[in-house]
């Protein structure tokens, strides 16, 4: 890639900008309006609203590039270790105002923007959030990016652009339609594409062995085909500090190669049809959670990515003269997941066959190049990829796995003489259903170290998942507890609490969570507490008009504001939740329960389905049945509604959150790794009704039994009653107010007469019910009891909602990162 310009690099005029624009209301407007006139090619009188937006983000984002061009050209002239962080999901969200705080430029742009007759909310409203992860794991490294570049930590992340998100969830007759996420459609600001670095990667075709001039046995990898890696930067701000760190995304797109086939095969459509094949590589984020579906495409996307990131850090980060053997002291690569696993052969083919070396010194620096985190236990989430799909795709990556298994296996026969049952559970390779490669073994024995996300979850994984690998090797195995970012989740996300706090105990919080134990004295502060309902009254005033200009939605005023958000899956357990509700209707119009002695609820539902998972999307009709009958029926005297807004994304989870009272996080124990949007509540004073599961179990040793509703069976329990054999019939059977529950959503009630739409549901919640929902049903009941008695008592629900955020702060990603950097990355931080 030619350098365009014949001054030295070290001529001032040759390194960037020297300065951002000044900080002023003045120079805002006229860099805005230059923005608008010379970027859109528009006057401000013929300004649309979408014009305005993008001026505007990209006068934010030109405040940012001083920054950034000087962090990188630091970052250069040092060679300290750097985090590479893979994941094939990044859920970004909104970024303007991030970029505003980032910059503390909130206030001058709403002054700048005010002389120009324009009203920054309005401009909010324009951006689109990039949707580029499922879930949790994909807003956690959302976080992590945010939190290293806060406090001053080299890195980069790597990942993919995804020209379409996660779907956009809509609802027809209360069923889930799912409508492509154009998210690029309106042009995005933020992203800045070099397409002259082109990086190329191959897929197919085969091997031959030969030898080389030395006489050396070496591997030459013909390919099938390839395709280019279109690198687009993405800045990442930190909070205040002059960090602007890079997360770094691939788009895919077909070679010369392809181009030329147009003229020599004569058939132009084919031509056409061939390039986009090649494109589709990064068209679509795959919309699984949790339960990765094994398919060709998401293999070429995983090995796309990462293949294009590694030669990126190793041709385009490090001097010319870089010599690979110094990888280990110049990077390490995070997995996150096993998405981009596929990196350990990758960096191997790399060393042995571009750069030579021998198997065994490739194989020791890569042996320290990777770190690996698992995010679930779910035996059906863990990735495994066919044999022969690998051998079709990438031959010799098979064949460099192989060689590590043979290395791995001899490893631990060595230590278990004649324990072949072990080898085989060991092996990277499995036999059953057929052959396949398991990638979370591939990870773990090329890692430096392997962490769960949360202590129960790293527990359970050491236990049970890879306890095989963790008494081979116990130190391998670490905790980090996840946690969220404090700028946006509770600084943008809530300013009328981070007013309140800033006002009590001083600025510097946001970036030294922890402060936030200082809050803890004003708990017994009847004035304090005061004002702290008054934050949530105002945060429920908000979400009303958000729900209301959204989603059409009426929120009922001076509820007890319930709510559930996270992906639909039957292990979160929507379905006991829904229990609950119908539970308190049944009673209500069956006159086994005044209305009047039920705390007025409203009951809040985020979720989206994996478009092919039947159950999910049969819980997501059965709960918008629910809502169109509880919520008409005039027996229930507007104690209850039910809630549930379409496509709840991180904008929707930004204004929800602060104003929920009560945060649901109901799983069955054992299964949710950790949950990220427990800690969002918390620390935005919800109280928790919760199992023994995931970070809940950290979240109620620091907040304080009294201050959290704990229910339902632990992991220990869970696994004596499945070992024993669950029936859930014998709950169904014995609990006459389960029974009622459920015979009514069996009846038709909720579904217009037809008893075929609850079937699915019933009839698996009776016969199967694999996670338990009967068996914890009546200890959520009675603890949902415990929440309306103590909401009745609004000073000490108060006291403990402050509680809740005051002993939070630990669940800053700050503290994660700072776990991750002292157990793992051993990297330096500062400015
Ligand atoms: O990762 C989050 C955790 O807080 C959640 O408990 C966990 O469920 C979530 C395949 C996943 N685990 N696995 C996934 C996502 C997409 C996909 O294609 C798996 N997501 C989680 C952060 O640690």
């Amino acid at each position: 890639h030619e350098r365009g310009a014949s001054l030295e690099p070290s001529h001032p005029l040759a390194r960037g900008p020297v300065a951002s624009p000044p900080h002023s209301v003045d120079a805002f407007v006229k860099e805005f309006l230059r923005e608008l006139n010379y970027g859109q090619g528009v006057p401000l009188s013929r300004s649309s609203l979408n014009d305005q937006y993008l001026a505007l983000a990209r006068t934010v984002r030109g405040y940012l590039t001083a920054r950034w061009l000087e962090t990188a050209r630091k970052r250069r002239s040092h060679t300290e270790r750097a985090v590479g962080y893979l994941s094939a999901e990044y859920l970004l969200g909104r970024q303007l105002d991030n970029a505003l705080l980032a910059t503390d430029l909130t206030q001058i742009a709403e002054d700048a923007l005010h002389a120009c007759g324009i009203e920054l909310d309005a401009l909010r409203q324009v951006e689109v959030e990039p949707g580029l992860g499922n879930g949790g794991l994909g807003r956690l490294a959302a976080c992590f990016i945010d939190s290293m570049a806060t406090m001053g930590a080299p890195c980069i992340g790597y990942g993919l652009r995804y020209e379409y998100g996660i779907f956009k969830q809509t609802f027809v007759d209360g069923r889930q339609i799912e409508i492509p996420d154009n998210w690029l459609s309106m042009g995005d600001p933020w992203e800045i594409a070099h397409p002259e670095m082109e990086v190329p990667v191959h897929f197919g075709g085969h091997t031959e062995r030969y030898v080389d001039e030395a006489g050396r046995d070496r591997v030459k990898w013909i390919h099938g085909w390839d395709v280019l890696g279109i690198r687009y930067n993405y800045m990442v701000p930190g909070y205040q500090n002059g960090v602007v760190n890079t997360l770094r995304l691939w788009r895919a797109r077909a070679t010369r190669a392809f181009d030329l086939d147009i003229f020599n095969a004569g058939d132009y459509a084919q031509a056409v049809r061939s390039q986009t094949f090649a494109e589709n590589i990064s068209k679509v984020l795959y919309p699984e959670d949790s339960t990765p579906q094994g398919k060709e495409l998401r293999l070429q996307q995983q090995y796309f990515f990462v293949a294009c990131s590694l030669y990126d850090f190793i041709k385009h980060t490090q001097p010319t003269d870089f010599d690979v053997r110094d990888l280990p002291e110049r990077i390490i690569f995070q997995l996150n997941d096993t998405h981009p696993v596929i990196a350990i052969p990758e960096l191997m083919r790399l060393l042995v066959d571009d750069y030579g070396l021998e198997w065994e010194d490739a194989w020791g620096i890569t042996r320290q190049c990777f770190a690996y985190t698992c995010h679930t236990l779910l035996p059906e989430a863990l990735e495994v990829w066919p044999v022969s799909l690998m051998e079709r795709l990438l031959p010799r990556h098979m064949e460099i796995i192989y060689r590590i298994n043979e290395g791995f296996l001899d490893e631990v026969r060595e230590a278990y003489p004649g324990d072949e049952l072990r080898v085989r559970r060991m092996s990277i390779i499995g036999d059953h259903p057929e052959r396949s490669v398991r990638m979370a073994h591939l990870a773990t024995v090329a890692s430096v170290k392997v962490n769960g996300v949360a202590e129960l979850h790293s527990q359970l994984l050491r236990d049970k998942v890879l306890n095989d690998f963790a008494e081979l090797w116990p130190d391998k195995f670490t905790n980090v507890t996840n946690g969220v970012t404090p700028r946006r989740f509770v600084r943008q996300a809530n300013p009328y609490l981070s007013k309140l706090i800033t006002d009590t105990i001083g600025v510097g919080w946001v970036a030294n969570l922890d402060r936030l134990e200082e809050l803890e004295v004003y708990a017994e502060d009847e004035d304090f507490r005061e004002k702290f309902r008054a934050v949530k009254a105002a945060n429920k005033e908000r979400i009303t008009r958000v729900l209301q200009r959204r989603d059409g939605i009426a929120l009922p005023e001076g509820h007890l504001l319930d709510v559930m958000v996270k992906r639909l899956h039957e292990y979160k357990r929507q379905s006991l939740k829904l229990l609950h509700i119908v539970t308190l209707y049944d009673g209500i119009i069956s006159g086994r329960l005044d209305p009047a002695s039920v705390t007025p609820r409203t009951v809040v539902f985020g979720a989206k389905a994996a478009p092919g998972y039947r159950m999910a999307k049969e819980t997501i009709y059965l709960i918008n049945s629910a809502a169109t009958v509880i919520n008409a029926d005039p027996r229930v005297e507007g104690r209850l509604f039910m809630a549930f807004p379409a496509n709840y994304n991180v904008t929707l989870a930004e204004r929800l959150i602060p104003a929920a009272d009560l945060s649901e996080q109901i799983s069955l124990a054992g299964k949710e790794a950790s949950g990220t949007g427990n800690m969002k509540f918390a620390l935005n004073g919800a109280l928790t009704i919760g199992t023994d599961d995931g970070a809940n179990v950290e979240i109620r040793r620091l907040v304080g039994d009294d201050n959290f509703f704990l229910f339902g069976m632990d992991e220990p329990q869970v696994a004596e009653l499945q070992a024993r054999g669950y029936r859930p019939a014998d709950y169904y059977e014995t609990n006459e107010n389960l029974r009622s529950a459920i015979n009514l959503i069996a009846s038709g009630h909720f579904t217009g007469g037809d008893r075929d739409a609850a079937g699915l549901f019933v009839g698996d919640l009776l016969s199967n019910d694999a996670f338990l929902a009967l068996a914890d049903y009546q200890s959520y009941m009675d603890a949902q009891a415990r929440v309306e008695a103590y909401y009745a008592d609004q000073e000490a629900w108060t006291k403990s909602a402050i509680l809740n955020v005051a002993r939070s702060g630990y669940f800053s990603s700050d503290r994660s990162m700072r776990d991750y950097i002292d157990r793992i990355w051993h990297v330096k931080t500062g400015v």
